[in-house]
């Protein structure tokens, strides 16, 4: 239960992005503001995080799905229900950035995530040398790959720290609470019962 006895509002994100991107890495440093040493994710990692939206509480669902070659196939049955998706870039990893963008894109044509809001983090702003908001804007050609939704870039570290907030602080702002008519209700439980009927657990 919320503040003044009602409920809590919830939103389920996805945070999603090739493997190695730094997804792991992000969800700890928010959740726990530590630098967890993060082992490859099979299957997926879920927290739920709290943020304010329009001077309320509300709590974010992140989902972290595996960001391997054999688990994106899944990542269509975690399209259901979603508010916003987040997609982590290595910035510093100049060669798969055509196939982050190929996956960022097909990702985007889900029928389930239609006028979603995404946020593209630009990751690992550490690294000397990692490309810049606006190269990642212009690779990724994000003006036409995320057209009809709202969207934004955000330089960030998941090992520092720097920019993830505000990166989830933007997610709360731009996402769009779902109705109370129980469409979000039981949301993990059916999605981790989906994914043991596939056997990906
Ligand atoms: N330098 C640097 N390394 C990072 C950053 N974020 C993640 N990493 C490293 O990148 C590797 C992959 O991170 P992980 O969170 O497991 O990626 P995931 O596969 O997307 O979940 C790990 O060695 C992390 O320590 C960052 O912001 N800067
Ligand atoms: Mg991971």
């Amino acid at each position: 239960m919320g503040q003044r006895g009602t409920k809590q509002q919830e939103a389920r994100v996805l945070l999603l992005g090739l493997d190695n991107a730094g997804k792991s890495t992000l969800l700890y440093k928010l959740k726990y503001n530590a630098c967890v040493n993060t082992v490859p994710t099979i299957g997926f990692n879920v927290e739920m995080i709290e943020a304010r939206k329009n001077r309320r509480n509300i709590s974010l669902t992140v989902w972290d799905v595996g960001g391997q070659g054999k688990m994106r196939q899944y990542w269509k049955s975690f399209h259901q229900d979603t508010a916003a998706v987040v997609f982590v870039v290595d910035s510093s990893d100049t060669q798969r950035l055509d196939e982050a963008h190929r996956e960022l894109e097909n990702t985007l044509k889900s029928d389930l995530l239609k006028g979603r809001p995404v946020v593209v983090l630009a990751n690992k702003q550490d690294v000397s040398g990692a490309l810049t908001v606006t190269d990642i804007t212009e690779r990724f050609n994000l003006r036409k790959v995320c057209s009809g939704r709202d969207w934004f870039v955000q330089p960030c570290s998941a090992s520092t720290g720097f920019g993830v907030e505000e990166g989830f602080r933007r997610v709360a702002h731009m996402l769009k609470l779902p109705s109370d008519s129980g469409m979000m209700k039981d949301n993990i439980r059916d999605t981790v019962y989906y994914l043991r009927s596939k056997s990906v657990t």
